[in-house]
């Protein structure tokens, strides 16, 4: 964690917020003592609430009415782009994470970041619709002009997305018009409204001609609302559902192997709670920019090599499934996988061996990198020696004996043994451009993230749980299990210490490749009941081992040693 910048930070927002506030106080006293606010006297109690309920009702209108078009449009084109005005701001604020925020949001909640920050956005919206409507109440203009400039951030959000297309803006600016007469509308109701139960006839000022009362205008607003929020849904739905992606491969079906690779029953084990030698792909870790999964047709699909090559080349992917495909087994790692984190997982991939294309193309001598792009225009800076000599840098096709999942980059990604997944595994690529580092940078690298990511050795306790309890066997001793993994150099050693004891070495489950992750276990021969603490570390094949010192994710991946406490029973 990059904690000293985050407090210095904090300590000037202190600061910020004191000066800020320390002159707020003063205007305002200035305000109320010296010159009362005439709009104070024309807003009459009890219309806050309707004008706020306004503004939100108008939000969500513009967005329930602009992402169901979206989703109709974007079909209907075809478009690559993302007309969808929620997912566009998303997306928009996803790239501009700075990286101790990302490292947060990862941390506090995980692959469920994406969720939190659509809450985020929503909440962040409803106030902010809210305060238009309340400002509407007081100067109709000002209210509607910032509705406006809401709805134009949108549509600029719209339009920086990658893919997109001037028609794409469409939804939203149809959005946009609609929710502002909603809103004007619904406004000279708030005005015109009558307080609940008054009467006509000993309140002619608070009877318009309209003749609607607070209560029918609150009604109003809360129908248009909620029709906003199910055309949210709607539209959310729309563009999942229903589409065939994977069909191209199951008419195809996936190609054979040349070279297989077994996984020998030694390399796994029966411990509980031990994660097993190959993760099901429903279990393994996600972690991408994607807002929505991108929907790839694989009939579609093309994969360019440009830049600095002989011959720049295109292939399709029923070209690619003609080519000769190998197994691999290979462990993909996050980069801001945390100490005892689980942002990494193994898997059984089926590819093309990316050196083969590469050669075909032709790599010119000065090229250091390959920048590979995605079809949401994410990408990543591989250094071409990894993907050039003889480890089985992939291109992708299957994942544990079935066609990639969506979620994993349908119809093809990279996998590259050795680096992080930020610099190398891209899902749903499209090209590969040839490069240099000095010349490219892959999407993290001016996000605050090193331009190359080897993976560190890195091992993690299974069992014990944090503040789980073990049970000994009826010799007294307790099993401690774990994965470690150094890709592409291998796992020598295992060593566990418990409490302050020696550090002993643990028993190393079969490594049938230097590219996976290694399962190990330790028994603990006097395990007495109570707290204990046990710590891990690892030693990679050439010796190295795993330093003690801490570090955060950014910029090049989290070290230290993995401690866990926990009570025999
Ligand atoms: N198109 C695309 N590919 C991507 C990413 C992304 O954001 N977009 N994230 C990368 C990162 S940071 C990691 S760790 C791996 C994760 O792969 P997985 O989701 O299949 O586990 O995908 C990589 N490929
Ligand atoms: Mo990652």
């Amino acid at each position: 964690m990059p904690r000293p910048e985050r407090t210095s930070r904090s300590g000037d927002d202190l600061q910020i917020r004191q000066e800020v506030s320390s002159r707020g106080a003063h205007h305002g006293g200035m305000s109320v003592t010296t010159r009362p606010d005439p709009t104070q006297t024309q807003r009459s109690p009890g219309r806050g609430l309707p004008a706020a309920l306004a503004g939100v009702a108008a939000g969500a209108v513009t967005l329930g009415l602009a992402e169901v078009l979206a989703a109709v449009w974007t079909r209907w084109l075809g478009s690559a782009g993302t007309a969808s005005p929620l997912l566009a701001v998303g997306g928009a604020f996803v790239d501009r994470t700075p990286p101790w925020l990302k490292d947060f949001a990862v941390e506090t909640f995980g692959t469920a970041d994406k969720l939190a920050l659509g809450v985020g956005m929503a909440i962040t919206l409803t106030v902010l619709c809210a305060l238009i409507g309340l400002l509407a109440l007081r100067r109709r203009g000002l209210g509607l002009g910032l509705f406006g400039v809401v709805g134009l951030v949108g549509l600029l959000a719209v339009i920086s997305r990658p893919a997109t297309g001037v028609l794409d803006l469409i939804p939203t600016a149809i959005g946009v018009v609609v929710g502002a007469r909603v809103l004007g509308w619904l406004m000279d109701r708030v005005i015109a409204a009558r307080p609940d139960g008054a009467d006509r006839e000993r309140h002619p000022a608070a009877a318009p001609a309209s003749g609607s009362s607070r209560r029918s205008v609150l009604l109003l607003g809360g129908g248009l609302t909620g029709l906003g929020v199910l055309g949210v849904a709607a539209g959310q739905a729309l563009s999942t559902v229903g589409r065939a992606a994977q069909r191209t491969v199951e008419a195809l079906g996936l190609p054979t192997p040349t070279r297989t690779v077994e996984v020998p029953e030694g390399a796994t084990s029966d411990i509980a709670g031990q994660t097993p030698y190959l993760v099901d792909n429903a279990d393994f870790y996600r972690i991408d920019t994607a807002l929505r999964v991108p929907r790839v047709d694989a009939s579609g699909w093309t994969l360019r090599v440009t830049g600095m090559v002989d011959e720049e080349i295109e292939i399709s992917y029923e070209d690619l499934l003609g080519e000769e495909h190998v197994e691999a087994l290979v462990t993909l790692t996050c980069v801001s996988n945390q100490v005892g984190g689980d942002l990494v997982g193994n898997a059984r991939w089926l590819g093309w061996p990316v050196r083969e294309l590469l050669a075909r193309a032709g790599v010119q001598p000065e090229a250091d990198m390959v920048l590979s792009r995605s079809t949401d225009g994410w990408t990543a800076g591989t250094p071409i020696e990894a993907l050039t000599d003889d480890r089985d840098a992939l291109l992708a096709v299957g994942m544990n004996g079935e066609p990639l999942p969506a979620e994993h980059g349908y119809p093809v990604r990279l996998v590259v043994p050795g680096l992080y997944g930020y610099v190398s595994a891209t899902k749903w690529v499209t090209e590969l451009k040839v490069t240099r580092f000095d010349a490219d940078e892959g999407y993290w690298t001016p996000r605050g993230w090193s331009a190359r990511g080897p993976i560190k050795t890195a091992s993690r306790i299974d069992v014990p749980r944090a503040n789980g309890e073990l049970e000994p066997d009826e010799d007294g001793q307790v099993m401690i299990a774990g994965v470690a993994w150094a890709q592409h150099r291998g796992i020598e050693r295992v060593e566990v210490q418990v409490d302050d004891g020696e550090w002993q070495e643990a028993t190393l489950l079969e490594e049938p490749t230097v590219d996976s992750w290694r399962l190990w276990t330790y028994a603990w021969p006097d395990a007495s009941s109570g707290d204990h603490q046990v710590r891990v570390r690892a030693t990679d094949a050439d010796g190295e081992t795993q330093t003690e010192e801490t570090a955060p994710p950014a910029p090049n991946g989290a070290s230290g040693w993995h401690t866990v406490d926990f009570r025999v029973a």
